[in-house]
């Protein structure tokens, strides 16, 4: 397997700051020698460029950095796609989470008929009339399904990037009241904390990987470490208590890789600042590594 890792120091689509450190966290967690000792072969593409917060102003407070976040979408896409074309695995590495829009147009358009599993305490739902924060990287799973702002949806050109039957959100505890809405109207298939309580991670998994990975010529994982409890994860913007465990999460991963369907993966919202010991970056390592098909034995 060949893999390009794509950094994105994206820090303009949340409120607290750091994340744009993310990429340089995981990156020294040892990513590319955990990978390589899995008979991967790995190529770093470097980091795509992004304007820092202190740089520009907000023009709009219910899209905060919108032309600014679009932008920097269009180069994170032509960077997936590329990597797809080269016969890559693109590994793409937040950031906050408003960089899954790049990602996610980039392998939608070279694969067209994509599914997306997106793992995260949160919905990721609002646009710009349900937003409480005005932060985008809350809009994106609505973005990528064609809600929202224009000058997100069209990002790349088309849209919507992927249809709500293959869509799965999994892990959420965290929904604002008219970001419920949304997603009830949607159509997507939404697996919650409370159902992996009832279920079980491995029930869960199954039923998403027939969803995301039936008729579709390959899946996207955005991953958003705030899915995560606290107590494994501290080193993100915004925890939720009650999040899934270390090995939920590894088992989620192994099962995707095992599945075969995974075409692209992101890994979003380690902010180092918030960290403990770089502790987040390094639970992302493991997980990537489970993801790309690391074998306990
Ligand atoms: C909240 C927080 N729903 C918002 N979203 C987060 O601002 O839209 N997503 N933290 O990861
Ligand atoms: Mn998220
Ligand atoms: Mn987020
Ligand atoms: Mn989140």
């Amino acid at each position: 397997m060949k893999v390009r890792i794509i950094g994105v120091p994206m820090d303009l689509g949340a409120d607290r700051r750091g994340v744009d450190m993310g990429p340089s966290a995981i990156r020294y967690a040892h990513l590319q020698q955990r990978l390589e000792e899995n008979g991967i072969i790995v190529e770093d593409g470097g980091n795509i460029e992004v304007p820092n917060p202190e740089s520009r102003k907000i023009k709009d407070e219910k899209l905060k950095y919108l032309h600014e976040i679009v932008e920097s979408s269009e180069r994170t896409a032509d960077a997936v796609s590329g990597a797809i074309e080269d016969g890559f695995k693109p590994l793409v590495l937040g950031g906050d989470h408003s960089i899954a829009l790049g990602s996610v147009t980039g392998v939608s358009r070279v694969l067209k008929k994509i599914g997306l599993i997106w793992i995260d305490a949160h919905g990721d739902f609002n646009t710009q009339d349900t937003t409480p924060s005005g932060n985008i990287h809350g809009m994106i799973l609505a973005a990528s399904l064609g809600l929202g702002h224009e000058a997100l949806t069209n990002v790349g050109g088309f849209s919507p990037k992927v249809l709500p039957e293959n869509t799965v959100l999994i892990g959420v505890r965290s929904i604002d009241r008219d970001e419920k809405r949304l997603i009830r109207e949607s159509g997507i298939n939404v697996f919650t904390m409370n159902d992996i309580d009832q279920c079980g991670m491995r029930n869960v998994m199954k039923k998403a990987i027939k969803l995301a990975g039936g008729g579709t010529a390959g899946v996207h994982l955005s991953f958003d470490m705030d899915v995560l409890d606290p107590m494994v994860a501290p080193g993100v913007g915004t925890p939720v208590r009650g999040g899934i465990t270390y090995r939920e999460a590894a088992l989620a991963m192994e099962m995707l890789a095992e599945s075969g369907i995974i075409r692209s993966l992101e890994f979003v919202e380690v902010n180092p600042i918030l960290d403990r010991g770089n502790e987040t970056a390094k639970v992302a390592v493991g997980l990537i590594a489970s993801a790309l098909g690391e074998e306990i034995l």
